[in-house]
């Protein structure tokens, strides 16, 4: 695969000086099987630094926000900006390495070994012999979560919010990105239904497309962003989000 054909995942940043393992996410640059565009998204603690250590690594790219503008505007803004530069596989990553690097390059493999496959969820499905290690609460919160995504989407997935996602470009892509998300925590449910509805010009992206890899390994990691506050916030976005879709398509 030439350089400029490596897929690009995106790496959104906010105020992650304290938790960003530089040496692993060097590690998975050197592999050259994936180039990381790690946004910025007006960071105030010493992200920018952190990230400036990394700059000088081949396979890594940095984009800075001047000001912060949520998750899911950062991950618009850092694919459109790999769009821009002719990526043809895309993804995004949290910079927290809950997904390990490992992970990743699983499913890009998958993406790349599949030519019926143009979009691939990492799933965290907890089977023995997997090492899914997520806090109870968190579990019974996200099942919830995840299935009242799937019903507003109406299709059987079961892990819409798993920080791991890889993608071909398509017209349908494009046009998902064309206009920000509404919600910051739920534009993962926003992203694959606005591929799988299209438009009047864009011809969905088949259900049968998409591919959900469960992990072999996924791990919660301590200092997250997400407090009751940002989950509350979440499942309001879920039922609005989810109501004006089905609302759009009866
Ligand atoms: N660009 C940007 N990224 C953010 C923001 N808040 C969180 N993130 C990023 O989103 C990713 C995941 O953040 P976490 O705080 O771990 O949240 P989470 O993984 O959704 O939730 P947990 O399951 O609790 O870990 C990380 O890469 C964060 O830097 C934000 O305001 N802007
Ligand atoms: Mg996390």
């Amino acid at each position: 695969m030439t350089r400029s054909s490596l897929p690009v995942v995106v790496v959104p940043c906010h105020n992650e000086a304290g938790r960003l393992d530089v040496a692993r996410f060097r590690e998975l640059a050197e592999t050259q099987c994936v180039r990381l565009l790690f946004v910025d998204d007006g960071s105030r603690d010493d992200t920018t630094n952190v990230l400036r250590r990394l700059d000088a690594v081949a396979g890594i790219d940095i984009l800075t926000l001047p000001r912060n503008v949520g998750k899911a505007e950062a991950i618009r803004h850092g694919l459109l900006h790999a769009l821009e530069d002719g990526a043809q596989t895309l993804g995004y990553f949290d910079a927290d390495l809950a997904t390990p690097p490992s992970e990743l390059l699983r499913m890009l493999a998958l993406l790349e070994e599949r030519a019926d496959l143009s979009f691939v969820l990492a799933s965290r499905v907890a089977l023995l012999g997997r090492r899914i290690r997520r806090r109870a609460w968190r579990h019974y919160l996200g099942r919830v979560f995840a299935t009242l995504a799937s019903v507003f989407l109406r299709i059987p997935v079961y892990d819409t919010q798993c920080g791991a996602k890889v993608f071909l470009v398509t017209p349908a892509l494009r046009h998902a990105l064309a206009t920000p998300f509404r919600s910051s925590w739920v534009f993962d449910v926003e992203l694959i239904g606005r591929l799988l509805r299209g438009s009047a010009r864009v011809a969905p992206v088949p259900l049968a497309q998409f591919e959900e890899m469960p992990l072999r390994e996924w791990r919660d990691v301590g200092g997250s962003r997400l407090g009751p506050g940002g989950m509350a916030r979440a499942a309001v976005d879920l039922l609005v989000v989810g109501y004006r879709m089905n609302r759009r398509s009866p």
